[in-house]
């Protein structure tokens, strides 16, 4: 298979069947740096940047049925990147312990969606989210893909920079 071919790259939305139960009860998650050196971010970090909130979220799934709308608030990834991840970010691969994942390119970030911008959720319709709803949940409100960008339980964020090419 070719570097290019993306089937290759597990973090791109590919078919999968949801978990139901988090991977820990821990909602902090690891920030690793271009430079591959890692910092534990927890929800009160993201508290301190502003809030977002995005009305009308759907998480839509074929398989499962669609629920929402829902309205989640958080921090918005471009925000978080921008306050956390230096200066040469191209992609964030935002993964959880259980290995769902999904991969985010820089220019998705500097042009949102009409739908909203991508966030770094804790909180759904004015209430904590809990971990078992996904705390910290990446919302993508534009996606309509079985979900399969909705990332639940983010356990990890890398930064890749400029110049790299990922399988
Ligand atoms: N960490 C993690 N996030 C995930 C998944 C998963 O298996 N693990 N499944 C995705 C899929 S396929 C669906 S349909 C939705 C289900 O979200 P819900 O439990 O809030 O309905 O979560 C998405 N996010
Ligand atoms: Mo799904």
């Amino acid at each position: 298979m070719s570097p290019q071919d993306e089937t290759a790259d597990p973090l791109q939305p590919h078919s999968h069947d949801p978990n139901p139960a988090p991977p820990s009860e821990d909602s902090s998650f690891k920030l690793v740096g271009v430079d591959g050196r890692s910092q534990t971010i927890t929800v009160h970090d993201l508290q301190q940047l502003p809030k977002v909130s995005v009305t009308d979220c759907y998480i839509v799934s074929t398989g499962h049925g669609t629920s929402g709308p829902f309205t989640f608030s958080g921090v918005t990834l471009l925000d978080f990147a921008i306050r956390f991840c230096g200066e040469a970010w191209e992609q964030l691969e935002v993964v959880s312990a259980d290995g769902f994942g999904n991969r985010v390119f820089a220019h998705e970030l500097h042009q949102p969606d009409p739908a909203g911008p991508m966030l770094l959720a804790y909180e759904m319709d004015g209430e904590p989210l809990t971990r078992e709803q996904g705390l910290v949940r990446m919302i993508v409100p534009s996606e309509r893909d079985d979900a399969l960008r909705q990332v639940k339980w983010v356990g990890a964020v890398s930064v890749v920079g400029g110049g790299k090419i990922r399988p």
